[in-house]
């Protein structure tokens, strides 16, 4: 399994060990130091990215960019794609759209998880699929991920089923899922069994364990998921997305030898 880690480069987020305040070289060396192959930048303001430098520093370090986490807009500047705010939900839109203009750098994936807002609109269901067909034909070359969160994230989209319900009524082959362990956790009735539904939409995967500490300090079962993966030929990265814990040093170090081994 091809290993990955978020790393946020604009704004702190509670689910990686490193701070952007420390600057991505210093993080991207430690990243490719602790053995991951790749990086998964989140990244508030794609307009304000350095994608030479970015380039550089990936090369530098032996890592590739497998994924764009997209969130932060949201908590920091309030975007929604489900809005019942017309002006808030183009403005989320845009984001959207740098972000697949950054991608297509970098052949990474686009996540939509928490830029989709809670849920609370009567419309935000059809304002979601209204949002996704406008991102996803805006270039095919790129790939966007839904991402099923748990229930005290959002109401919109907990679990596989709903979001291959999305994806069926977009109908477009560039959008899939993303597949979130902690959030299965809490969500689905059979982790092996949603890992087969996802079967060839499952885009992009990340990882922690059911605390969302590091794998190995919860009671998830790693090897049904693994093998769940394997059954379904999924070949992308498993992205560490999980609080820094028991340690910061301990989670980078020990989860990049746990998801390289699965
Ligand atoms: C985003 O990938 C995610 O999993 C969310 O729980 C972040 O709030
Ligand atoms: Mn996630």
């Amino acid at each position: 399994m091809k290993s990955s880690i978020i790393v946020p480069v604009q704004d702190p987020t509670p689910f990686s060990p490193f701070s952007p305040e420390d600057g991505l070289e210093i993080n991207l060396a430690r990243v490719s130091e602790a053995g991951y192959d790749g990086v998964e930048l989140a990244i508030t303001n794609p307009g304000r990215i350095d994608i030479a430098k970015v380039k550089k520093l990936l090369k530098q370090y032996n890592l590739v960019m497998p994924a764009i986490t997209t969130g932060q807009a949201y908590g920091i500047e309030g975007l929604s794609l489900t809005s019942s705010d017309k002006e808030i939900r183009d403005r989320a839109i845009s984001r959207i759209k740098g972000h697949i203009r950054l991608a297509q750098e970098f052949g990474a994936v686009v996540i939509v998880g928490l830029l989709r807002g809670r849920g609370e609109s009567e419309d935000a269901k059809k304002f979601l699929i209204e949002a996704l067909e406008i991102c996803a034909s805006f270039n095919d070359e790129v790939r966007l991920v839904l991402e099923p969160l748990n229930r005290y994230e959002t109401k919109l989209i907990n679990t596989v089923d709903e979001a291959l319900e999305v994806l069926g009524e977009i109908g477009r082959e560039n959008i899939g899922i993303l597949f979130d362990t902690f959030h299965a956790n809490i969500e689905e009735i059979s982790i092996g069994k949603s890992i087969q539904k996802a079967g060839n939409c499952l885009f992009h995967i990340h990882i922690a364990d059911s605390n969302r500490w590091a794998p190995g300090y919860g009671h998830l079962d790693f090897k049904e998921i693994s093998e769940a993966i394997c059954a379904v030929g999924y070949k992308g990265f498993c992205s560490l997305e999980a609080l820094p814990k028991p340690t910061p040093q301990k989670c980078l170090r020990e989860s990049a030898e746990y998801i390289n081994k699965l």
